[in-house]
């Protein structure tokens, strides 16, 4: 029986411990270059078996809030290795989240001021978070989107593949995961809510995978497997996506990974920061990690959503899960690992900190 203290192999990646940090977007890369501030702040985690980086960003067109990092530029990355090597230097293990926001986006942050991309021309009944000139930041409706053309596919899937080698081999991260979760791109993809194309990428559940898969082939071709991951949110309701049978549609889509020999899965249960279980959305996530097991998938399966430490210690304990993530407790808690260990209480998190400003409720929580 494991506990969450023991190390775990995840692929090309050797986790101290089974409690990782999950992604967070907090809004406070002006510019969307990393900076001092993103260091401290990862460093004061690195306890963590693992940290995965907040949402960055594969190019312009994938940004889809104001002051979001990217790892599209050689200052981003630049700045992002000041961060991987002041986590490394503290003993941690990082990845970072590569992401691309599809139609979650505002034309004020577009290339040329352009319409956010998506898998079809449907608007999401959802907000991005911008910040002015003067600092004040608020939540505004999402842009009307425009569908890719099938022959701007391949360009995207670079676009991934270039942000990998960018992760890897210029920012120093140990490895990647792909967010193909919470209502993005790839996401958008796979849902049928958002996505009622009639080519390839369309329509059945094989088409509807096509372009996540396709994704996942060129990154794991590009830095290899074992330094590869992906989030997948199947019924959560962030961002206005559904689709009206997940089951099939995610179970296709870890067998595919299975090959790939990914360094893990992560999973969020239910509704993003939210709920565990969605009314009228039922999903067996015993089914999906089986799915994934009996198609030969050999990476960690990395649990996320509300669990508290009883929770955690009991589906890693019961095989549920090798790896909890865990969010908001990481905001408030720099010493979550060190706190579940000794059976202490938790920081609770400030909300009207979490995105954008500067280091009040970033870096002067408490430790024990
Ligand atoms: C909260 C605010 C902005 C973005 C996600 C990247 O939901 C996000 C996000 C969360 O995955």
């Amino acid at each position: 029986m494991s506990t969450l203290f023991d190390p775990v192999q995840a692929g090309d990646l050797r986790l101290k411990n089974r409690i990782a940090m999950a992604p967070l977007t907090r809004n406070r890369a002006p510019g969307h270059v990393p900076n001092a501030r993103m260091v401290s702040y990862y460093t004061q985690r690195a306890s963590a078996g693992l940290l995965i980086s907040e949402g960055t960003a594969i190019t312009q067109q994938g940004q889809g809030y104001s002051d979001v990092p990217g790892v599209y530029q050689p200052e981003q990355t630049r700045a992002w290795k000041q961060v991987t090597d002041a986590v490394h230097a503290a003993g941690g293990c990082i990845v970072t989240q590569l992401w691309h926001v599809g139609r979650v986006s505002h034309t004020s942050l577009q290339p040329g001021g352009g319409a956010p991309v998506a898998p079809s021309a449907i608007a999401a009944k959802t907000k991005t978070y911008l910040i002015e000139a003067d600092g004040s930041g608020g939540f505004v409706p999402t842009s009307q989107p425009r569908a890719l053309a099938a022959e701007e596919l391949p360009g995207i899937v670079q676009d991934y593949r270039r942000a990998a080698h960018a992760a890897i081999h210029d920012a120093g991260f140990d490895g990647l995961e792909i967010h193909a979760a919470n209502g993005y791109l790839l996401d958008q993809f796979l849902k049928s809510g958002s996505n009622h194309r009639q080519d390839d990428y369309g329509g059945s559940i094989e088409n509807r995978a096509r372009l996540l898969l396709e994704v996942m082939r060129a990154v794991v071709d590009e830095v290899g497997g074992g330094r590869c991951a992906l989030r997948l949110s199947p019924v959560t309701p962030a961002n206005d996506v559904i689709d009206t049978d997940p089951q099939p549609l995610f179970e296709h889509v870890v067998r595919q990974l299975a090959p790939l020999g990914l360094a893990y899965v992560h999973v969020i249960e239910g509704s993003t920061g939210g709920p565990r279980e969605v009314e009228g959305r039922p999903f067996d996530y015993a089914a999906l990690q089986a799915a994934y097991r009996q198609a030969g998938g050999r990476g960690a399966w990395m649990v996320n959503n509300g669990y508290t430490a009883a929770m955690a210690r009991e589906a890693v304990a019961g095989g549920q899960a090798d790896v909890v993530a865990f969010g908001r407790p990481f905001i408030a808690n720099p010493d979550l690992v060190e706190r579940i260990r000794r059976d202490a209480p938790w920081n609770e998190a400030n909300r009207a900190t979490f995105y954008g400003g500067g280091d009040e409720g970033y870096l002067d929580y408490p430790t024990l």
